[in-house]
């Protein structure tokens, strides 16, 4: 039995609902609401110590990392497949998901998160945000979620972030020259990891992702977008759309 922990249908839980729904995998949806810090409950740290989400937990056995989990997902399940067999177009589609990891994620996710926190944080009082911040396994995630809700991030920081996504949008811009998906002529968890954080971002990052910037890459997002399996991940209920459609993916 596979069973997914999730948050909303968005970032590194998007990344594996996009490959599961691709695969047409059935599995156990457990959504993981992190405005309510449900990731830093004692239940939810003894599947991953971490704090973090997506889990999946596969005849009992947990697998973290959303990258690990959908190359070990392509494994197991591997009609359709979602690694390139050649080996340098299996090279391209790691470097776009090492990136992705690295780079373009972390970006994303602190600018996302200063523009989210206080709808969480103001709802509560100091001792109570307090006593979330010590539950925090994490020592990064701690630092951001305690930045973010106080000072914040400083203007240099939030441009050095935007300057991150303009960045990321451009190597798929060029990459997109050379073929119609991110590691060359197949769709590839390559395509799926820079969807999972590019998806909300047409309308809310519009100077760094347009038809004159990046048209391919507006042009792949459009192509994604209609893929049924992407439909379906995206349609995937939680607690969190509203604050979603109001302020951006926070995570
Ligand atoms: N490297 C991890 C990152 C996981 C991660 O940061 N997940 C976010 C949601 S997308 C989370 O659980 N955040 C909870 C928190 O910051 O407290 C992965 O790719 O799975």
């Amino acid at each position: 039995m596979l069973e997914l922990y999730h948050a909303e249908p968005a970032s590194n839980s998007l990344k594996v609902l996009l490959c599961l729904k691709e695969k047409g995998i059935d599995f156990v949806s457990h959504l993981v609401n992190i405005q309510a810090f449900e990731q830093h409950e004692p239940q939810f740290l003894k599947i991953n110590p971490d704090g973090q989400v997506p889990v999946l937990v596969h005849d009992g056995t947990v697998i973290t990392e959303s990258t690990v989990i959908n190359e070990y997902l392509d494994q197991i399940f591997p009609s359709p497949p979602l690694r390139p067999a050649d080996p340098l177009e299996c090279a391209r589609m790691r470097l776009f998901t090492k990136y992705v990891d690295e780079y373009f994620r972390p970006a994303l996710s602190q600018i996302g998160w200063q523009l989210m926190i206080h709808t969480i944080t103001d709802k509560l009082s100091r001792e109570e945000f307090a006593a979330k911040l010590a539950r925090i396994p994490r020592e990064e995630k701690r630092e951001k979620w305690r930045i973010a809700a106080a000072q914040g991030y400083t203007a240099e920081q939030m441009a050095a972030w935007r300057r991150t996504l303009a960045e990321g949008i451009g190597k798929m811009e060029a990459a997109l020259a050379k073929g119609p998906w991110l590691a060359g002529p197949h769709y590839s968890l390559a395509d799926i990891a820079c969807f999972a954080m590019a998806a909300h971002m047409p309308g809310r990052f519009g100077d760094i992702l347009n038809e004159t910037v990046s048209p391919r890459v507006m042009d792949w997002h459009r192509r994604v977008r209609a893929r049924p399996a992407v439909a379906a991940a995206l349609a995937m209920p939680s607690p969190m759309q509203a604050a979603a459609r109001k302020h951006g993916p926070a995570s």
